[in-house]
């Protein structure tokens, strides 16, 4: 198991989520992965602080960074914080896939999920790597990954479309080529073996979705199951129709937004929407990624401790369960 551990919170504006990974990891996760699940733990043991990138200039409060800015950042194309997000999931990206080129499922913790941008991109030139290279997938595997991206938004923003200007708003469009880099230090490291073919990517969860975004799903005939499927045609029906659509022989990249539970099982998060997802069919989702053998990678993004609003345990222990699931924990 490749772990990376992301505190950075510049591709929002509400300070706390930099914290994420240290509230899971204080309740144990990384201790349980190990002695109760048997994985042999590699990667980081400490939080990396990628908040230092914070700049100091527009979009958020300058005081919110306790440590030396690194440069100014200016809004470009109206995205906030643009080179501090792209130096941050280019180093992620860096990271992510020398774990996954190791054949180690990568699992990140964040941070917001503009981290994404990072821990996709990775494991997408990892998995074309090693099929490109001597056998170590089997001859069947597409040398592309699904992403199976859970979320209450569907995070497919380009720069254009966002009213926000948040880059956690926009990683999908990035990751699959439709926004692309304008200018140097901004997501101009993104290269061709970096990116998510749009047929490849299933929506679960999905209750918030802005305006152009749906022109955006509709346009490009993108796989998307929301609320309204889940309430349909319940959670193991659905898994059953994501699996099957993605197909047995292409690796899976799970990418959790714990805003995709209901409020109700996790409060503490940046942007919550009422009427999402139970605790149990978020831990179901999970078992079932886990189930299929697919899964290269992992992540639970926008843990935000500061929002205690009822309580930021609870949103802590659905986030060890989640990823407890996502990595083979089962029931019985
Ligand atoms: C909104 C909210 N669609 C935006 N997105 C969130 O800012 O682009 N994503 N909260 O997690
Ligand atoms: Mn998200
Ligand atoms: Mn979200
Ligand atoms: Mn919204």
């Amino acid at each position: 198991l490749g772990i990376t551990l992301v505190g950075f919170s510049g591709g929002q504006c509400r300070p706390g989520t930099e914290s994420g990974p240290a509230v899971l990891t204080e309740a144990g996760l990384l201790t349980q992965l190990s002695e109760e699940l048997g994985y042999t733990l590699h990667g980081d043991e400490q939080v990396r602080n990628f908040d230092e990138y914070q700049p100091t200039v527009t979009g958020r409060d300058a005081t919110v960074s306790n440590s030396t800015p690194k440069f100014d950042d200016p809004d470009v194309r109206g995205m906030k914080n643009p080179r501090s997000v792209s130096a941050v999931t280019e180093q992620i990206s860096e990271l992510v896939y020398q774990q996954a080129r190791q054949g180690r499922l990568a699992l990140t913790l964040g941070g917001d999920h503009s981290i994404a941008i990072g821990t996709v991109s990775g494991v997408a030139r990892a998995v074309r790597e090693r099929c490109a290279a001597d056998g170590t997938l089997p001859e069947s595997t597409t040398p592309e990954i699904a992403v199976i991206w859970v979320d209450a938004h569907a995070d497919i923003n380009t720069p254009e479309t966002s009213d926000s200007g948040n880059i956690h708003g926009m990683p999908v469009s990035f990751l699959t080529g439709l926004a692309t880099s304008s200018e140097k230090g901004v997501f101009d490291w993104l290269r061709s073996e970096h990116i998510l073919n749009l047929n490849k990517l299933v929506y679960i969860g999905l209750r918030d979705v802005d305006v152009g975004e749906k022109k955006i799903l509709r346009d490009n005939k993108i796989k998307a199951f929301s609320m309204h499927d889940i309430d349909r045609y319940g959670i193991g029906k659905v898994m059953d129709m994501a699996l099957e659509y993605i197909g047995s022989e292409t690796p899976i990249h799970l990418s959790f937004d714990v805003d995709a539970l209901d409020p109700m099982w996790a409060p503490s998060t940046g942007t919550p929407v009422r009427g999402g997802l139970t605790l149990r069919e978020g831990d179901f989702i999970c078992e079932a990624v886990a189930e299929s053998g697919q899964c290269v990678g992992v992540d639970l993004v926008e843990v935000n401790p500061r929002l205690v609003e009822g309580g930021v345990s609870d949103t802590v222990r659905a986030g060890v369960s989640l990823v407890r699931c996502a990595l083979g924990d089962t029931l019985l």
